[in-house]
């Protein structure tokens, strides 16, 4: 069924429909929205949910009335479209006083109030039942390397988290933390550029349990890697908590395109191994409506992040069903990589009685060409 529905578990950020698409060298091309517009429009679309940053809910330095009334109205709309929030994360990154980073910045006095921001926006978070808190750390790096010691940034990054997690248990909130890496913009570089950079950092935690990650696709790909590969590997760790899912094509500027308007057959595999790995976690997208939409290009896009991701989902569905896709998949030995190289009970001892002739094994192809073509053929919709 190609029709979003709350099954689905698609949410959107505040800040995506709501980009006013300001960019380095331009002014906003599009109005403010009204996150309670946001609410009414996405559910209308068939959206899940929604997830924030605390100022784009709250404008930085609002009074505690001004503050009460937003959360309300928000509410308000929650309630009246039976929308979720999920996810909810902190704005680190926009007032100038966060230009040097905010848990690894070098003035200790920006780093505590970066955490009374996020503590206070935990505790919203929470109250709307959000149950995954990210942590995009845009302004933790630099652009020398003579401005920080990368191991003691990483000491501070490492207390912030530790301190935060302490919180939530204090609290006894039902919460997760998801780390989302990227490699670089709007520091020359960021500090945990990579899904693995990240998943090595979980471990030295306090509480690596309540820390996982939530990766976005295009900050994968600026980094020239391969998104797939990198989600397969935190799904295996057991930390893919959430997902930022949009477009990008190669190492350049972010540019948070629709999901499956970058790289399409990425998005396509990433769709078969989110569905077939059971992934049960939002469908989060992250990305801007181009600069040059108006308001009508907006929900037209927010309306193709779901589309394609619901065609993706069919075609993969499609490829995994057709029986020439299973038989090539069988020839080229997929599920032999399944059965573990040493039987129950052998020892390295045993690997000396193979009789293996190296000419013999490397002779047969594995038909990966075919197979590549066949869910060339599914993507196009050809079979
Ligand atoms: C910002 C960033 C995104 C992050 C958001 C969460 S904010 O738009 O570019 O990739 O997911 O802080
Ligand atoms: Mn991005
Ligand atoms: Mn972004
Ligand atoms: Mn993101």
């Amino acid at each position: 069924d190609l029709t979003p529905n709350p099954e689905d578990r698609f949410t959107f950020g505040l800040w995506t429909v709501g980009w006013q698409a300001r960019d380095p060298f331009g002014d906003a091309t599009r109005a403010p929205l009204d996150p309670v517009e946001a609410v009414h429009r996405l559910a209308e679309l068939g959206a899940y949910g929604v997830t924030f940053h605390d100022d784009d809910l709250i404008p930085f330095g609002a009074d505690d009335a001004d503050r009460a009334k937003r959360i309300t109205a928000f509410r308000t709309a929650l309630d009246a479209t039976g929308m979720t929030v999920p996810m909810a994360t902190t704005n680190l990154f926009t007032h100038p006083v966060f230009k040097d980073g905010a848990f690894t910045a070098n003035d200790r006095s920006v780093r505590r109030f970066a955490l009374r921001k996020v503590i206070r926006n935990i505790d919203l978070a929470a109250e709307l039942g959000a149950r995954t808190y990210v942590f995009w750390g845009g302004r933790e790096g630099a652009e020398t390397d003579a401005a920080k010691d990368g191991r003691v940034a990483l000491d501070r990054f490492k207390e912030a988290l530790d301190v935060l997690c302490g919180y939530v248990r204090d609290q006894g909130y039902d919460m997760r933390f998801a780390l989302e890496p990227k490699p670089n913009e709007p520091r020359g570089d960021i500090f945990l550029p990579t899904i693995g950079h990240a998943l090595a950092f979980i471990e030295r935690l306090e509480h690596p349990e309540m820390v996982g990650l939530n990766p976005e696709v295009g900050h994968e790909q600026m980094a020239g890697l391969n998104m797939v590969h990198g989600v397969a590997q935190a799904l295996w760790a057991g930390k893919l908590f959430h997902i930022d899912l949009n477009g990008q094509h190669g190492p350049k500027y972010d540019q948070d395109l629709v999901f499956g308007h970058g790289d399409l057959k990425s998005a396509f595999f990433l769709v078969d191994l989110l569905e077939h790995a059971g992934y049960d976690g939002p469908r989060h997208f992250d990305y801007k409506p181009l600069r040059t939409e108006s308001a009508d290009g907006v929900w037209a896009s927010a309306a193709a992040n779901m589309r394609t991701y619901l065609l993706l989902r069919e075609r993969a569905r499609a490829f995994r069903a057709d029986t020439e896709v299973q038989a090539a998949m069988i020839a080229a030995g997929l599920d032999q990589l399944a059965v573990p190289t040493l039987a129950p009970g052998e020892t390295c001892a045993d690997l000396t009685k193979d009789d293996f002739d190296p000419e013999t094994a490397a002779a047969p192809g594995l038909g990966y060409e075919r197979l590549d073509q066949l869910a060339i053929e599914h993507i196009l919709g050809a079979r």
